[in-house]
């Protein structure tokens, strides 16, 4: 079976950029976004609350039952803030956003987190903890890390991503 259009994964840290540049994705190109945390509401795929990171827990194997017939099909651009359980098999490319410190700092206030949660996703960015999973996770060819500070960055990223889609050619699986 071949695939319709190429699936994309946009991860980083929380903050970084993911669903807008999602979401600008979507708008100039043919293919379906999957915000990986709303999917997961709809569906109530959590399996409690991280009291430690303030946020739910969520249920890898049911989500990836969820979207596996769609990820076959293709044509998709997945947002999530983790990217180690995801089937290697389903993304042919993988792009991880980074933001410097201290405007990734005012990113993450603006949306009232507390100061805990704050300070580990800062830690997270700082470790490149997102960027070193997704090198492990998939193979280091298709891993691109995008920064992500300006909304300069944020058109150019569009801009290259639009273009590798245009020049993507399907691929038998
Ligand atoms: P994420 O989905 O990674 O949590 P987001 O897309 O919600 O991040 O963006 C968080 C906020 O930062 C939002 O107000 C938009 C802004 N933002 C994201 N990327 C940006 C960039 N490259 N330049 C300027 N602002 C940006």
């Amino acid at each position: 079976m071949s695939r319709f259009g190429p699936n994309i994964l946009i991860t980083g840290t929380p903050g970084t950029g993911k669903s807008t540049l999602s979401q600008e994705l979507a708008s100039n190109t043919q293919l379906r976004m999957v915000n990986v945390g709303e999917v997961a509401k709809e569906n109530q795929l959590f399996l409690g609350f991280d009291e430690k990171l303030q946020c739910p827990i969520l249920d890898e194997d049911r989500l990836i039952d969820e979207l596996e017939e769609q990820m076959a099909e293709g044509g998709n651009i997945v947002d999530y803030h983790s990217c180690d359980f995801f089937p290697e098999r389903w993304f042919d490319i993988v792009f991880v956003l980074r933001t410097d410190n201290s405007i990734l700092y005012e990113r993450l206030q603006r949306r009232s987190y507390n100061e805990e949660k704050i300070k580990n996703n800062i830690e997270c960015e700082i470790f490149q903890t997102i960027l070193d999973e997704a090198r492990e996770s998939y193979k280091s060819d298709i891993v691109h890390e995008l920064q992500s500070n300006t909304p300069e960055n944020m058109e150019n990223n569009v801009d290259e991503i639009v273009a590798w889609c245009k020049q993507w050619v399907p691929q038998s699986t």
